[in-house]
């Protein structure tokens, strides 16, 4: 048996975003939570076969455009090589832009969206030039500071201090600190090979839980900070998700969890921007929109803005009869 997807592919500021135009099952769910459960439990094949090789490569990420389940304009399921994400901000600019160049998202105010996501409602606004859509800037979901100061022994980079943030999941965020010099000398493969360890000893020490929605749990994501390379940057990161991907893009829901790192320390206060560049030299606006609680705590409600360039439309087979239709990594 043979599922064909119609794919428009792109990347966001670098890293890949694949729009699953047609082909998306019908989902079981009153809100998009529910319905990401779904998914997950009924047709994750249908994520690794389009994520995974010989579809896909480790960095491989994107979603589908549903009905929203309430008042919103449109819904996403995201999905990517490590799962179903709650939130993924580079997705959200890519797929937005993708929908609105070719139609497949209507807005009922030219300018502005309302989109349900799996881990709350995003409002969105945009800017076009002619039929092309020059930025997305996200409202995103109330962010904040979970856990501060964990202390871990990393073998090959000795003691840190790490703070654990949520953005739309939940980050590791590692600063400049004794072993860890900044992203230059680090590399991308180190980076890859000690972001497993800190999020594998981390998931032994902790298990942070949103307050509100307890199906997302668990530290996914490590983001590794350092100063900006460029003129007119505040920061840069890189950004460990799945098995051995580094985002190419500064990362939307990381960009999130960071401003409300430094929004709780001290450092970064509502109305202020932060420009981030990613581990290739792209960047995203964050900005610190309002200040918010969440389930008692403090928190923020962050924006991303960034661009996305489709690159091609691309129909997919996943055939039963392929060895690998459900894809495979190597490890
Ligand atoms: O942009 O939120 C993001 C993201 C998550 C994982 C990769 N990119």
């Amino acid at each position: 048996m043979r599922h064909t997807f119609f794919c428009i592919d792109g990347h966001t500021a670098g890293n890949p975003v694949r729009l699953v135009a047609g082909g998306a099952p019908l989902l079981r769910g009153r809100s998009m939570a529910q319905r990401r459960l779904d998914f997950l439990e009924r047709f994750d094949w249908i994520r690794t076969g389009l994520c995974f090789e010989p579809r896909g490569h480790d960095m491989m990420s994107g979603g589908f455009l549903y009905p929203p389940c309430g008042e919103a304009d449109a819904a996403i399921l995201f999905i990517e090589t490590s799962g179903c994400l709650p939130m993924c901000g580079h997705g959200t600019i890519g797929i937005i832009t993708f929908g609105l160049e070719h139609g497949l998202i209507q807005p009922r105010s030219p300018g502005q969206l309302v989109i349900e996501v799996p881990a709350g409602v995003l409002d969105i606004s945009y800017a076009c030039d002619a039929q092309r859509v020059t930025s997305v800037r996200i409202r995103n979901v109330a962010s904040y500071l979970a856990m501060q100061g964990i202390r871990i022994d990393v073998p090959g980079l000795g003691p840190l201090s790490i703070d654990i943030a949520y953005g739309g999941n939940f980050y590791a965020i590692i600063e400049p600190q004794g072993g860890y010099t900044g992203l230059e000398p680090m590399g991308a493969a180190r980076l890859i090979d000690h972001s497993r360890a800190i999020r594998a000893m981390l998931r032994e020490l902790v298990e942070p839980i949103h307050p509100e929605e307890p199906s997302i749990r668990g530290v996914t994501h490590v983001l590794w900070a350092d100063t900006p390379k460029g003129d007119g940057g505040d920061g840069r990161n890189a950004v460990f998700y799945g098995e051995r991907a580094i985002d190419r893009s500064p990362c939307g829901t990381g960009t999130s969890a960071r401003l409300a790192q430094l929004a709780a320390t001290g450092r970064l206060r509502v109305g202020d921007k932060f420009v981030h560049e990613s581990y290739i030299g792209s960047r995203f606006i964050g900005r610190v929109e309002a200040a918010t609680m969440l389930g008692g705590q403090p928190a923020i409600i962050p924006s991303i803005e960034g661009s996305a360039i489709a690159t091609g439309f691309n129909t997919i087979w996943i055939d039963r009869e392929d060895p690998f239709w459900a894809g495979f990594t190597v490890s």
